[in-house]
């Protein structure tokens, strides 16, 4: 008998919509978009309708494992697991300090809530070193940020749903998404003509076919398009001049930047029409409001920190920032973001050891780590904790994780399913799902108005499995540690002592306790907007009430809510202003200047650009482990113009190899005309085994990050350029049956 209709939300993607479902056994049989969610209003996509898949597969752990001398596993109970990892940790801390340990992950797309005791494990390892797949993407946003606007923490979201101009530069939210009902709001856009939308991308997206304007730029290009824009409204005195005197400085500085810039000519190198570029730059300065969104596009391309300067130029220069359908910042309610800022006193000393890499925001880039493992370096490091992530899968070069990680004294895996980096591992520590445990996403980063979906277990939790904030909260004792000293296990650890936490269901206790911290937090630094959202005090403290509402709503709960001018009040330069000059991107101008009057650079031995990761349908991260989740593109097929294929003779459905200077792979042909001829894309969040019929565990579709190369990346960052591999292609390969 399929169960009652119970809350909670899909863990595909950042976005987290609530849904519901209906469970049978342990099936999660029904689920239907959950109306009552303040943020996706009953919205969903349908790649949330097979979360069963998410639940229920061959490959979800149910004990922990511990690697044998013949180099398999044996299954051991969780005491033996606890007691021998605290163990090895120790001694590797304290033969080597704690630098020679590294902490993985921490969280995917839907399960923070456990991230406040991972980061106090992490404190219990004396290491700074927290390697995150942001660090493959958002650092160089952060970063300057940082520059910008006094903190890595001042972190934007873009008010798409009320913006009459908004740029897509770099993403393809019809199917990443990456804000709340994002088709509907791409409909609404498109299906009004006083509203403007602008897609910048090599390919003709679905979100593309929406477009007003589709900017069809050569892939790594968008910084010329940027640059040009830019040079445009200074040459036509588009900049807002009002908010340039009131809230920034430095304006003179950037606008020499882009003195005598040929627009026509940036224009061509990226391939668009400069009339198109000009209009955009005009629509943008002088619509009553107007937002760009970039995201991968961008940030893993050419230029990427650069491409992110330029992005941020055009919505300050032009004032469109801090009012209704702009770009803003937003809440956060647990400080996921952290403000590494090189002027903190022992700021040196969080460098690596062998690549002198900082973090950025708290994290270190994931296309180091292999270079920070196989280093005779004495400071190498020597034990890595993953958790939520796959590197062996997702991180740049699979070859370099792969014979980093088996030089590693100690690797230990926290996951759900037996992953590739599961099984490199010397401990892999089974835990409970998303729906078996109190969850939350931290990526609740709206504005005005902001929301907090706290979910409930709709299932027991699988038998042998465990949240992640009771396997640190063991492990940490297990280590010996002095909790009282430890900056986030010590207040918890309080909060937990206090009465009515004592009294709670254990699964709710260390889940809550966060909460409560993060409540606290919340409301010394937004009361007026908790005070907004209707949060009434009465007698208790708001924040043990705003606590009380997160806890017990089930769709989730509106936390704040902000007036649009409070975004200047989100800035932590002293002089309450936004320092548009940023010296080491002049510098990157210089060079773009240099490369301009070069013109664009082929590699003639591979000569395509590949885009190595594109969201699709058929694809969620590696949420998805069982193949039969997808009900087309089963094979990942790699894209290709038909102009190409009819030069190297290539039919839909060949196998050909795609080779790039790091490695190859054999990918089933698609034949595309939303490719431009020279361009090549293969999707993300394949290449992920499964155990067959026969019982053989195989790998499902292209494993791009065998082309992938740790060097090929950002020289302020370390994000990689996945979006801009140097590639080629064989003709087809004879068929194998
Ligand atoms: N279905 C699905 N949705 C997802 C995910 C998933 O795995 N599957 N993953 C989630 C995650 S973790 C993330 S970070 C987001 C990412 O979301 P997006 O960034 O939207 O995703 P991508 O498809 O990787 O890349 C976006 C676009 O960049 C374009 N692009 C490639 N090269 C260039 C270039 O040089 N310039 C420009 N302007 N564009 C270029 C590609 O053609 C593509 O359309 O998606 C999230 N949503
Ligand atoms: N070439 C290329 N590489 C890329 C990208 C690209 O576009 N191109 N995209 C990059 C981006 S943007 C991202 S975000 C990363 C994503 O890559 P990762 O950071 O590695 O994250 P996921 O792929 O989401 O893997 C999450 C793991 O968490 C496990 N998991 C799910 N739920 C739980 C849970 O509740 N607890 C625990 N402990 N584990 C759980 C899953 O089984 C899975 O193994 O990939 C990056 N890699
Ligand atoms: S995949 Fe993302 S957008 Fe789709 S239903 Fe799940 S959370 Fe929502
Ligand atoms: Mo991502």
């Amino acid at each position: 008998m399929p169960s009652e209709w119970k809350r909670t939300a899909c863990i595909l993607c950042s976005e987290n919509c609530g849904i519901e479902v209906q469970i049978d056994g342990r099936r999660l049989t029904r689920i239907r978009g959950d109306r009552n969610s303040p943020s996706s209003r009953g919205y969903l996509c349908d790649k949330a309708l097979r979360l069963d898949y998410y639940q229920n597969n061959s490959e979800r752990l149910t004990t922990p494992l511990r690697r044998t001398a013949a180099g398999g596993f044996e299954p051991i109970d969780w005491d033996t697991a606890i007691a021998e990892i605290a163990a090895r940790i120790v001694h590797l801390r304290d033969a080597y300090g704690g630098h020679a340990l590294a902490l993985y992950g921490g969280a995917a797309q839907g399960n923070q809530l456990s991230l406040p005791w991972a980061v106090g494990f992490r404190f219990a390892m004396r290491t700074p070193y927290m390697y995150h797949a942001l660090g493959q993407e958002k650092t160089g946003e952060f970063w300057l940020d940082g520059l910008l606007f006094g903190s890595q923490t001042c972190h934007t979201s873009r008010d798409i749903e009320n913006s009459d101009f908004v740029i897509f530069s770099g993403n393809n939210p019809w199917e990443s998404h990456g804000f709340p009902r994002a088709r509907l709001i791409l409909q609404e856009l498109a299906k009004d003509p006083a509203r403007t939308l602008v897609v910048m991308d090599p390919r003709r997206t679905r979100t593309a076919e929406l477009a007003d304007v589709h900017l069809q730029v050569r892939p790594g290009t968008d910084a010329f398009v940027l640059g040009a824009m830019l040079a445009t409204i200074f040459d036509e005195h588009l900049e807002n001049r009002a908010f340039l005197d009131s809230r920034t400085t430095g304006f003179e500085a950037v606008r020499e930047q882009f003195a005598g810039i040929d627009v026509e000519l940036w224009a061509r190198i990226a391939g668009v029409d400069p009339e198109a570029v000009r209009r955009v730059a005009r629509g943008f300065a002088t619509a009553r409001s107007a937002c760009v969104r970039s995201d991968l596009g961008l940030e893993q391309s050419l230029h990427s920190t650069l491409n992110l300067y330029l992005e941020k130029l055009l919505y300050l220069v032009t004032g469109q920032f801090g009012k209704k359908g702009a770009v803003t910042f937003h809440a956060q309610t647990i400080p996921l973001l952290w403000d590494s800022n090189p002027a903190d006193p022992g700021f040196e000393s969080l460098r690596t050891r062998v690549t002198r890499m900082i973090p950025i925001a708290g994290f270190y880039p994931p296309n180091i780590l292999p270079a920070e493992i196989d280093s005779d370096h004495p400071d190498r490091v020597r034990g890595v904790f993953v958790d939520s992530a796959n590197p062996a899968v997702t991180g740049a070069d699979t070859r370099a994780y792969r014979k980093a990680f088996s030089r590693l004294d100690l690797l230990v895996v926290i996951d759900k399913d037996m992953s590739e980096t599961a099984e490199l591992a010397h401990y892999v520590l089974p835990a409970s799902t998303q729906f078996e445990k109190f969850e939350c996403t931290f990526f609740n980063w709206g504005f005005p108005e902001n929301y907090l979906h706290v979910r409930h277990p709709v299932l027991h939790p699988t038998e042998g499995t465990l949240p992640e904030s009771e396997i640190y909260r063991r492990l940490v004792a297990a280590m010996g540690e002095d909790v009282s000293k430890n900056p986030l296990l010590g207040p918890m650890t309080q909060i937990l002592a206090m009465p009515a936490f004592e009294q709670m269901p254990p699964g709710m206790r260390l889940a809550a306790a966060p909460l409560l911290m993060a409540s606290m937090m919340f409301v010394q630094q937004h009361e007026a907007a908790v005070r907004r959202a209707g949060v009434v005090d009465e007698g208790e403290g708001l924040a043990a009430v705003l606590f009380k509402r997160i806890i017990s709503s089930p769709s989730g709960a509106v936390i704040s809510l902000h007036e649009y001018e409070d975004s200047f009040g989100f800035i932590r330069h002293a002089d309450g202003r936004i320092h548009l000059a940023v010296e080491p991107m002049f510098a990157e101008i210089v060079s773009l200047r240099a490369e301009a009057a070069v013109g664009p650079v082929r590699d003639e031995a591979f000569p395509f650009v590949l885009s190595a990761g594109e969201r699709r349908p058929s694809n969620a991260t590696s949420s998805y482990r069982n193949p039969a989740w997808r009900t087309r593109d089963s094979e990942g097929a790699l894209r290709i113009s038909p102009h190409d294929a009819r030069q190297l003779e290539i039919a839909d459905g060949d196998m050909v190899e795609v080779e790039s200077r790091a490695g190859r792979i054999v990918a089933t042909a698609l034949i595309d005309d939303s490719v431009q001829p020279g361009a090549l894309s293969l999707p993300h969040g394949f290449g992920l085994k499964y155990t067959s019929a026969d019982g053989t565990r195989v790998p499902h579709g292209p494993q791009v990050n065998l082309l992938t190369a740790s060097d090929h990346c950002d020289p302020f960052t370390k994000v990689p350029y996945h979006k801009n591999i140097p590639a080629r292609i064989s003709k087809p390969l004879p068929a194998t049956s």
